[in-house]
């Protein structure tokens, strides 16, 4: 079993550096055009892929994984939208407890069903308090799981939520506005929580230029996550991914 994702993700922090993400969602995945995003993700040193959507309504898990594997040697680690988005073939998990929300079935229920599968696998799982914040348009995630999301302007409360998450011994933490969000996380939520934190702390969710990724990446993001907007112009790698690697902060 490879287990350097964490170790590597953890390095990064002390460091001070900066990764970036490219959100792969395997039903929007057209086999022709991912060609191009994996070749400029090789050129612009993109750290990881995360794949995953929260519906996934075709068969192309293994497929895309097959895919990516096949022609580029960036992580894949799987972001699942629910319990079925299970695959040995990517390198690792993100084991997900949707902490800002109530549903005991996505805090520890659906857990308790995979635990015995991903024990066994070959992936480094990593447990990850997922924490949705109102991005100004209902989401997928919130319509999906049937929880309510943090208040944008409520950074005390992701705090405390955050805290909450460290000291239950999660080992990180990802702040999604939800894929396609009109507002990403709001820079004084990202400042605050990575303030009161030392776990890598995970964004996401509507960024959509490498000035908004910057600034996160500032503001305290240790991981900056962009799906949507490099769906829509692949090109946008290269300029996302040099704005993210840019950001070294004195730890
Ligand atoms: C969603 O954080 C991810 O879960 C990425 O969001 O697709 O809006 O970039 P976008």
């Amino acid at each position: 079993m490879n287990l350097t994702l964490y170790k590597d993700i953890q390095e990064a922090k002390r460091k001070g550096e900066k990764k970036f993400v490219v959100l792969i969602d395997p039903d929007k995945v057209r086999l022709g055009k991912i060609d191009k995003v994996l070749q400029l993700a090789m050129d612009a040193n993109v750290d990881y892929f995360f794949i995953g959507g929260s519906l996934i309504v075709n068969n192309m898990l293994d497929e895309v994984l097959i895919n990516i594997k096949k022609k580029c040697n960036i992580p894949m680690i799987l972001f699942p939208g629910n319990s079925m988005q299970l695959s040995y073939r990517a390198d690792g998990l993100l084991f997900l407890s949707l902490i800002s929300g109530r549903n005991a079935e996505l805090l520890i229920g659906k857990h308790v069903i995979t635990a015995p599968f991903l024990k066994m696998s070959p992936l480094e799982i990593m447990s990850t308090g997922y924490m949705l914040i109102d991005g100004g348009v209902p989401t997928t995630v919130q319509y999906m799981s049937n929880t309510t999301p943090i208040p944008a302007a409520k950074d005390d409360i992701a705090m405390t939520t955050a805290m909450a998450g460290e000291l239950l011994g999660l080992k990180m933490i990802y702040m999604d506005a939800g894929s396609g969000a009109i507002n990403p996380v709001p820079t004084s939520m990202i400042e605050s929580v990575s303030g009161a934190t030392d776990i890598p702390l995970i964004v996401g969710g509507g960024i959509r230029t490498p000035e908004k990724a910057e600034e996160n990446a500032r503001a305290g993001a240790d991981l900056i996550v962009v799906g949507n907007a490099i769906e829509k112009d692949p090109e946008l790698i290269m300029d996302m991914s040099a704005a993210i690697h840019s950001v070294k902060v004195n730890v």
